[in-house]
């Protein structure tokens, strides 16, 4: 088996419980079988780059961090990352940021991992290389004579070319893609998207999963992303996740919990998924009192001033809502801005009747496959998805739904709370099946797979 080495922006440690995500999980069970590395920001700021690599071990999974400067984490991170290509690649020009600047600094922050990866890269090693904030370092470690295999994943959509090409350089960027040998996206639509811009804007040629483009052949990939489905499903019946449950439950007082988990980001559809809820309450006055959104909604990139401006607008929709509908013992929303332990939140998910899922634009969305993932077989709950979600592509027995429309938002929620058992179990059991058989092992290994037969293809171009 060959050593991993797998770059992202930052490294997250998958320390039990605690608030990692499942792509840590995953990523680290091939890190520790392959005595490989995670490389990444370290999240601290320096005042003067260094590039000194912090070496570190946790839990068999060994990590090499290093600091960034105050200017880079402005430029690349809160800059060419989340103002610009963020807001673009979910669909959103009328608040993507341009500047120079911007480019300037992520271009210096890759060529920054380019240098710190360089020296710890061996011959036979694989490296997998995720998401937005590294497009380019595949180029940059070839351009130092790394012949290694080299994937990349996305993990957020890829837009249609009609809005790619409002990025200035927009095919220098795409450009470096070619650099890798294996370009992952979660879902088919992202794919074509993707497969489109190179033909119709850069004159490349798609052949199947091959795409070419001056001389250099790629193959480029739909593979969803899964979450840790038997961690999950265990989590959610384990002791954390039952206290939660039980105090959930008590406070309910036998109404209907409706939950929402996302980070507090405007790509989510949390204002539209609260005035999809508030039309449900309009349209159903005699459900009053026996419903309750939970909202957990923890902040992130709070230097970001649209993230800024989506959190007070939250604010106040919850406020107005709540002002209008609330009785004296009955608030309709709980909107919580703290993030839970992954066990806890199993137990939450587990609580609910209803998960609420309602992003304008998502790579994939993993918080739909846990709450399926987390609920009681005997007794389940009912998931209703935005159909622009990727997770919408494997999830066809949610209650798919357009999450500009609160009218369907109300009728959805109205149509869930009613389901017979039968109907909820018949649709869990189906996604169940996706969730459990498309998990993150079999991401992981399905696109490991892909890179290992790329390699083969790569070496006589080079000849
Ligand atoms: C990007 C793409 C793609 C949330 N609140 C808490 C908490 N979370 C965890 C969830 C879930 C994760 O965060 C969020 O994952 P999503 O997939 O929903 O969304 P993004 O963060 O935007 O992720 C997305 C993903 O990458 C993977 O490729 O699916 O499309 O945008 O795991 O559970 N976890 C804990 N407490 C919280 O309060 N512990």
């Amino acid at each position: 088996m060959s050593r991993l080495i797998v770059i992202s922006n930052r490294v997250s440690r998958p320390s039990k419980g605690g608030e990692q995500g499942g792509l840590a999980v995953a990523l680290a069970a091939a890190l520790r079988q392959s005595r490989g590395i995670w490389v990444g920001w370290s999240g601290n700021v320096t005042e003067k780059f260094t590039g000194q690599i912090a070496f570190n071990e946790d839990d068999g999974v060994k990590t090499a961090t290093i600091d960034l400067e105050e200017q880079d984490v402005d430029e690349y991170y809160n800059g060419y990352a989340n103002k610009t290509l963020w807001p673009l690649f979910h669909f959103r020009i009328d608040i993507a940021e341009y500047a120079r600047d911007f480019e300037g600094g992520y271009n210096r922050v890759n060529q920054r991992f380019a240098d710190t990866v360089s020296p710890l890269v061996e011959p036979d090693d694989v490296l997998w290389v995720h998401d937005y904030h590294m497009i380019p370092l595949g180029q940059m470690l070839r351009r130092k004579g790394h012949r290694n295999r080299i994937g990349f994943f996305l993990h957020i959509p890829w837009p249609p070319t009609r809005l790619l090409v409002s990025l200035p350089h927009h095919s220098k960027l795409v450009e470096t893609l070619f650099a890798y040998d294996v370009v992952g996206f979660h879902t088919e639509e992202w794919l074509e998207s993707f497969r489109h811009y190179v033909e119709k804007e850069m004159g490349g040629s798609v052949d199947g999963d091959h795409v070419t483009l001056g001389g250099r052949t790629i193959q480029a990939i739909a593979c969803p992303i899964g979450i840790d489905a038997p961690e999950f499903i265990a989590a959610s019946k384990g002791e954390a996740a039952a206290k939660m449950q039980e105090q959930v439950r008590k406070s309910l007082q036998d109404r209907a919990m409706i939950v929402g988990v996302d980070r507090l980001d405007y790509s989510k559809g949390l204002e539209e998924r609260f005035n999809g809820y508030a039309r449900f309450l309009k349209d159903n006055p005699d459900i009053h009192r026996q419903v309750v959104l939970v909202q957990i909604a923890p902040p992130s990139r709070g230097e970001v001033e649209s993230y800024q401006e989506i959190r007070a607008t939250l604010d106040a929709l919850a406020g107005r809502i709540n002002g209008e509908y609330s009785d004296v013992d009955w608030t309709p929303i709980r909107y919580v801005n703290q993030g839970y332990p992954r066990d806890q939140l199993a137990g939450i998910y587990r609580a609910a009747r209803i998960g609420l899922v309602t992003p304008l634009r998502d790579g994939m969305n993993l918080v739909a496959k846990e709450y399926v993932a987390a609920q009681d077989p005997e007794d389940p709950g009912v998931l209703i998805l935005s159909r622009f979600a990727g997770a919408a592509t494997q999830l066809k027995d949610a209650l798919l739904i357009n999450p500009y429309s609160p009218e369907e938002m109300s009728d959805a929620i109205g149509k869930a709370l009613r389901m017979p058992l039968e109907e909820r179990k018949r649709r869990w059991q189906a996604m169940m099946q996706i969730i459990e058989e498309q998990d993150v092992s079999w991401w992981r290994s399905a696109f490991a797979m892909r890179l290992e037969d790329a390699h083969k293809v790569r070496e006589p171009q080079e000849a």
